[in-house]
C-alpha cells in the first residue's frame, strides 16, 4: 500500500521563518490585493526550495515538535528575492567625463557618433585584466545584493571582439560562482560597431551572428542574446540576421528596442518570440499589441531615461491596455545608467513612468523572472519554487518604491540559506 504523503512528517523542513508578512507577488485574482499578501505568516524551506507557507502559530507548533530551526522575523515583510533582469555589469573604466560633457550641452548621440560613448568603454574594457573586471563587477553586484537582489542578468557587449566578449561572459559566470547570486548571461553581440569594423558593417554582423555566436554558445557561456536595434547602432535587418542565427541555435533573445526612436524593433522582438523588449520609450500602439501577442515582456529602464534627461516616457497606458507584462531593471552601465540600486529603479518607475507600486514590485519579481524565462523557478513565493527571498523592515510593500536612497533590507536568504 502506498504511504500517504504527509506534509508534516519529521525532517520535511530545514528551517522556518515566522512572524513575517509575506508579499508572495503571486498574481492577484481578487483585484484588491496586489501583492499576494499573507499577514502574520511563516515560510519553511527544505533544501533550496520553499516547502510550506502558512500561519506562524501552526509553524511554531510544528517546528517545536520536529526540532526545526526557527527564525523570528519580528514582523518584517518578506518578498521574493529581487531580480535585476537587464544589466551591463561587467566593464572597464568609467564615463564620468562624458557625463560632464553632456551637462555642457553635448548629446549622447553626438558623443557616440564622435567615437566616444560605448566605444570608449570598449577601449577601457579591452585593456582591462579579467581580475580587474571581476573586482569592479563584484563591487557593483554586492551593492545590488545588499538591497535583496538574488538573480542578476549580465550582458556582454563591451568587447566587440570574440576574445573580449568571451572574457566578459566568463567574468559574469565567475561572479555567479563566487557570490550567493544567480547570474544569467546574455551575449549582446550587436551593441556598437567597433572602430576596426567601420568599413565593413556587413562583415561584422556576419561574424557576430555566425562564428562568434556559435563559439560562445558551444562554450556554454550564454543563456540568451541581445542587440541594440537603434539608429545609432544596428538596423532592423541587421538585428534580424542575428536573431535568426540565435533562433537556429535555440538561444532565446532580448532586444534593446525603442530607446531613442521607433524603428519597429518591438515588432521584430515579438516576431522572434523574444523573452523581452527593453527600453521602449518610443513605441507605437501596434508595437505594444505585438508584444502582448507574443508574450514578450516589456523591460522598462528608468535609470537610462533619467540620466539621458529624456522627456518621452514609455507609453505605459498602451502597454497596460494591451496586457503586456512590465518589468523594471537598473540597466547598470557606465554610459547611460551608472545605477546599482534596484530600489531606486522602483522609485523611478513610479515617479517617472507612472507605474503603481504594485506594478513596479511585480516588475522586479514575477515579471522580471518571466523576462529571463525563469518564471517556473523564481519571482514569486510559492511552494516548490527556489527559496530566494529578502526581509525588509517596512510597514507596507509600497515603502520599497517610496523611499529615496534608503535600504530597509534586513537580511537575504539565497537557496534556503541566510546570506
Ligand atoms: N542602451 C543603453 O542604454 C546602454 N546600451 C544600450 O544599448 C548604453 C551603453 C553605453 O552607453 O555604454
Ligand atoms: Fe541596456
Amino acid at each position: 500500500m502506498d504511504k500517504p504523503v504527509q506534509q508534516s512528517s519529521t525532517g520535511e523542513w530545514d528551517r522556518v521563518w515566522v512572524n513575517a508578512n509575506l508579499a508572495t507577488m503571486v498574481a492577484a485574482h481578487d483585484g484588491v490585493s496586489g501583492y499576494g499578501e499573507i499577514k502574520d505568516a511563516a515560510l519553511a524551506v527544505r533544501g533550496d526550495r520553499i516547502a510550506w507557507m502558512g500561519s506562524s502559530a501552526e509553524a511554531l507548533a510544528r517546528a517545536r515538535s520536529q526540532d526545526v530551526a526557527v527564525t523570528d522575523c519580528g514582523g518584517a515583510w518578506l518578498l521574493p528575492g529581487l531580480i535585476d533582469c537587464h544589466t551591463h555589469l561587467v566593464y572597464g573604466g568609467s564615463r564620468v567625463e562624458e557625463f560632464e560633457k553632456r551637462l555642457c550641452g553635448v548629446s549622447y548621440e553626438e558623443i557616440a557618433r564622435a567615437g566616444g560613448g560605448i566605444q570608449s568603454t570598449v577601449n577601457a574594457t579591452r585593456a582591462a585584466t579579467p581580475e580587474s573586471l571581476l573586482e569592479s563587477a563584484t563591487v557593483r553586484a554586492l551593492r545590488l545584493m545588499d538591497e535583496g537582489v538574488t538573480t542578476l542578468e549580465i550582458k556582454s557587449g563591451y568587447g566587440l571582439e570574440l576574445s573580449v566578449e568571451r572574457r566578459l561572459l566568463e567574468v559574469a559566470r565567475e561572479l555567479g560562482r563566487r557570490l550567493p547570486l544567480s547570474v544569467r548571461t546574455t551575449y549582446l553581440g550587436l551593441h556598437a560597431l567597433p572602430k576596426e569594423a567601420a568599413a565593413d558593417r556587413a562583415g561584422f554582423v556576419k561574424q557576430v551572428s555566425g562564428p562568434w555566436l556559435e563559439a560562445l554558445a558551444a562554450s556554454g557561456l550564454i543563456d540568451a542574446v541581445d542587440a541594440f536595434c537603434e539608429n545609432i547602432a544596428f538596423s532592423v535587418a541587421e538585428t534580424e540576421q542575428f536573431l535568426h542565427a540565435a533562433q537556429r541555435l535555440g538561444v532565446p533573445a532580448h532586444v534593446h528596442a525603442g530607446q531613442l526612436s521607433d524603428m519597429g524593433a518591438a515588432e521584430l522582438a515579438a516576431r522572434f518570440g523574444a523573452l523581452s523588449a527593453d527600453h521602449l520609450e518610443y513605441l507605437s500602439a501596434p508595437g505594444a499589441a505585438a508584444l502582448a501577442g507574443a508574450g514578450t515582456v516589456a523591460v522598462l529602464l528608468p535609470g537610462a531615461y533619467y540620466m539621458l534627461r529624456q522627456t518621452t516616457p514609455p507609453p505605459v497606458p498602451f502597454l497596460r491596455q494591451a496586457g503586456v507584462a512590465l518589468a523594471l531593471a537598473t540597466d547598470c552601465n557606465p554610459g547611460t545608467s551608472p545605477c546599482t540600486s534596484l530600489l531606486l529603479a522602483l522609485n523611478m518607475g513610479c515617479t517617472l513612468f507612472g507605474l503603481t507600486p504594485h506594478e513596479a514590485l511585480a516588475g522586479v519579481t514575477r515579471h522580471a523572472a518571466r523576462a529571463l524565462g525563469l518564471q517556473t523557478d523564481i519571482g514569486t513565493l510559492e511552494v516548490g519554487k527556489r527559496a530566494d527571498f529578502a526581509l525588509y523592515r517596512i510597514d507596507r510593500p509600497a515603502e520599497l518604491c517610496y523611499a529615496l536612497g534608503a535600504n530597509p533590507c534586513a537580511s537575504v536568504v539565497y537557496g534556503g540559506v541566510a546570506r
